[in-house]
């Protein structure tokens, strides 16, 4: 990893990583400027001294001023970049924001450690299809279903608009194809992949292509 004199914020993260692209979307998203070190997390580049000294977690994404303060967790970094910037992403009236905590909770509870971990094994641990965890499938069908029951009635997950509870959570949705899963039975959580990609100004990420980050 080079070694940066830092001068502004700097995002250290991997862009195969949907936990690292979510606080980059939105730095992106607001205009705010940073510089992106890309982290090998297979090469080892996670466990370095010199990484562990920023983030004994030893994990990515991780986000680092020049005064000397870092975050770790994608969606504390996402939260206090958008606040920051007082951006509608996070919304005002207090029951909206605890229910866009609510989604940013149960996404990494309850959606990516099945849906990003099924699709990790496959695409990034050599693993077969036969070798995966059963209980991945069936957890991350029950958490497409649980947004299935929202985005059936609402076009954001929270609120008119979209919120960060979109942005936490499309991160991988988008990417479940790559897990096996397959989205065109979730058609509104589908709907949503689109509206959410548009919104951020991202490639649709089409299963009949592959990978798109
Ligand atoms: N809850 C954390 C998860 C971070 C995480 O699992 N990062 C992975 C990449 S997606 C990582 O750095 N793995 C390296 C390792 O655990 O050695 C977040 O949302 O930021």
């Amino acid at each position: 990893m080079p070694k940066r004199d830092v001068s502004r914020l700097t995002l250290y993260g991997n862009t195969r990583s949907g936990n690292c692209l979510k606080p980059r979307w939105v730095a992106d998203t607001l205009g705010i400027d940073y510089d992106w070190v890309e982290v090998d997390i297979f090469a080892g580049e996670t466990a370095t001294e010199e990484f562990l000294e920023l983030n004994p977690a030893g994990q990515v994404p991780l986000a680092r001023w020049p005064d000397g303060r870092v975050l770790p967790q994608s969606n504390a970094i996402m939260l206090y970049l958008a606040e920051e910037e007082g951006s509608e992403l996070v919304p005002q009236h207090p029951f909206k924001y605890a229910q866009m905590m609510s989604w940013l909770f149960w996404e990494q509870y309850s959606h990516e450690p099945y849906i990003a971990v099924r699709r990790s094994n496959l695409m990034f641990r050599g693993m077969t299809e036969t070798e995966l965890d059963p209980a991945l499938m069936t957890k991350g069908r029950r958490a497409l279903g649980i947004m299935e029951m929202q985005l059936t009635y609402t076009d954001w997950l929270v609120s008119n608009q979209m919120t960060l509870a979109d942005v936490a959570l499309v991160a991988y949705t988008r990417l479940a194809h790559e897990g096996g899963f397959d989205l065109s039975d979730f058609p509104s959580v589908e709907r949503w992949v689109s509206r959410t990609e548009s919104a951020l100004g991202l490639p649709h990420a089409n299963p009949a292509e592959g990978a798109a980050l």
